[in-house]
């Protein structure tokens, strides 16, 4: 039996608004008190996480005064002291106030695009100030119901606008912070702009500092797409582009779920950190969900600890796959190469396309050979229940 106790190198983190969900829908009110951001610091360090993450009202309500402001920020600096948290990334409530009923950076309102990198900037300076190294833009209202109320090349370009902005901003303030995009296609408007991740992925070609800007890809958000979530990551991974990740979990095609990691899907969490522990992805693993609405605070904790339970187990069960001698002698026999095609392989050449034109191939043979992925998968499914 292995340690699964989270340790600081996991860099394990939680949002404010993830421990410390009520457990409010669009169908009941909250079951939970709201806890402030001090308890949700201690009840973050009693279960042995890293980090935690905050939008700017999360921590500091949007009408506080200066002195509010400032005695909250002191409180919640004192609650990292004391437990050793530390806070990897920030971000900003653009959804939550009725003034982003239309969206913030691609409202049809100057004066709200105004707004939103007003409130922007000062989120950046109180999420620098706490030690964030990471901004995450989750941009959930903009989008559309209609498309007849806005054309979506004009909501790219203010995004793009917006964001060359605020590049600019964090560049002259000599800021150390890079930025991560996240995508969702839907919820809480009928449609969001940069859908999914490879949306975002090619958006961020487009800007003015794309090295500053990576993404933030979530677990639900492209299962809610009805996309393959580690292939996405692999992709950003392999764009260099893999700033940040959202895990949790979410059921194909549904509402919104938010569900505690592997609670839901567990060959597709197996996958997704298989993947990350093979390529070594450095960064923080933040859980952005919420105990379900039936549980009180002891169940609250029992979702954090869940989160990062599973999350080893399924490390330990990635190493234990890459360590099978079954597995990987199927593996090997799957990538068997004799070597005869090496002088095809490589960088092109005239005189190699000639010889791999003029070169004949037995089909029939090629196509007879059964690929064995029916063991295979067994096997892992085998491991991934125990049996193994
Ligand atoms: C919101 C959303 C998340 C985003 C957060 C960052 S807030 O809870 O559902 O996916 O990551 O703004
Ligand atoms: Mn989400
Ligand atoms: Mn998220």
């Amino acid at each position: 039996m292995s340690d699964y106790t989270p340790k600081p190198e996991h860099q394990f983190t939680f949002g404010l608004w993830t421990v410390g969900n009520p457990g409010a829908d669009p169908f009941g009110s909250p079951v939970r008190n709201r806890l402030s951001p001090v308890e949700v610091v201690h009840l973050l360090a009693e279960v042995g996480a890293y980090g935690v993450n905050f939008h700017d009202n999360d921590l500091v309500p949007i009408d506080a005064t200066p002195a509010e402001r400032d005695r909250i920020v002191a409180d919640f600096k004192r609650a990292l002291a004391d437990t050793g948290l530390v806070v990897p990334m920030a971000t900003t409530n653009l959804f939550t106030d009725p003034v982003f009923k239309d969206g913030a950076f691609t409202s049809n309102d100057p004066k709200v695009r105004a707004y939103a990198l007003h409130k922007t900037m000062r989120a950046i300076d109180l999420g620098v100030e706490l030690g964030a190294r990471m901004y995450v833009f989750w941009g959930g209202r903009e989008g559309v119901e209609t498309d007849a109320a806005k054309n979506p090349v004009e909501g790219l370009k203010r995004m793009r606008e917006a964001l060359n902005f605020l590049c600019e901003y964090v560049i002259d303030q000599g800021y150390d912070l890079r930025f991560a995009l996240e995508a969702k296609p839907n919820e809480p408007r009928g449609d969001i702009y940069l859908p999914t991740t490879g949306h975002m992925l090619a958006f961020i070609a487009t800007l003015d500092h794309p090295q500053m800007v990576g993404v933030n890809p979530e677990l639900a958000h492209e299962h809610m797409a009805g996309l393959n979530f580690m292939h996405g990551v692999a992709q950003a991974w392999d764009a260099g582009k893999l700033f940040h990740i959202d895990l949790n979990d979410q059921n194909f095609c549904r509402y919104d779920q938010d569900f505690r990691f592997g609670s839901h899907n567990l060959k597709q969490a197996f996958f997704l950190v298989k993947f990350l522990e093979d390529v070594g992805y450095a960064g923080p693993r933040h859980f952005d969900s919420h105990a379900y609405r039936t549980e009180d605070i002891a169940g609250v904790k029992d979702f954090a600890r869940g989160s990062m339970r599973s999350y080893l187990i399924f490390k330990e069960k990635a190493a234990r796959f890459n360590a099978d001698p079954e597995i990987q002698a199927l593996l090997a026999e799957i990538n068997a190469d004799d070597g005869s095609m090496a002088v095809f392989q490589g960088a092109y050449s005239r005189d190699k396309a000639a010889a791999l034109k003029a070169h004949p191939f037995d089909r029939a043979a090629l196509s007879a050979r059964g690929l064995k992925y029916e063991r295979l998968d067994q096997l892992t499914f085998d491991l991934l229940l125990g049996v193994r």
